[in-house]
């Protein structure tokens, strides 16, 4: 989608640090880090966000799930634990309107959500 940032690094038109990626999902790290493991996981195809996943969109939607689960395997922080965090909309302060996890770890967290 155009001027899509998370588009754009999809495309390679915008550099990132890149931990995964295969045909579907790309995943790379967030560029203002709020642990120290913070990867973003993103389908190339652009999805809005939660509320416009289509049905024709399950397989990719489970298949960016698992590939969250792949990259807190390879980033080591399944054994320590990790949080996967979607936000959507104005009240969650979703920034960046193309669908993305964010996979946090590294160190303990805060037990509250919000
Ligand atoms: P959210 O607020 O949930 O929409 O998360 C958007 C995230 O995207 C935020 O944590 C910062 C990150 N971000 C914004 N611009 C860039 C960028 O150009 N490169 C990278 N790697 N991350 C970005």
């Amino acid at each position: 989608m155009k001027d899509c940032l998370f588009c754009k690094i999809a495309a390679g038109e915008i550099p990132s640090a890149k931990v995964y990626e295969d045909e579907e999902v790309l995943a790379f790290r967030d560029i203002e880090p709020q642990a120290p493991v913070h990867v973003l996981v993103i389908p190339k195809k652009h999805v809005s966000g939660w509320y416009d996943a289509r049905e024709e969109s399950d397989a990719l939607l489970a298949h960016l799930m698992r590939a969250a689960a792949a990259v807190a395997q390879s980033e080591g922080i399944v054994q320590s634990g990790f949080r996967v965090v979607s936000n959507c909309g104005a009240d969650a302060k979703q920034s960046v309107r193309h669908l993305h996890l964010h996979v946090l770890g590294g160190s303990p967290m805060s037990g509250r959500m919000v």
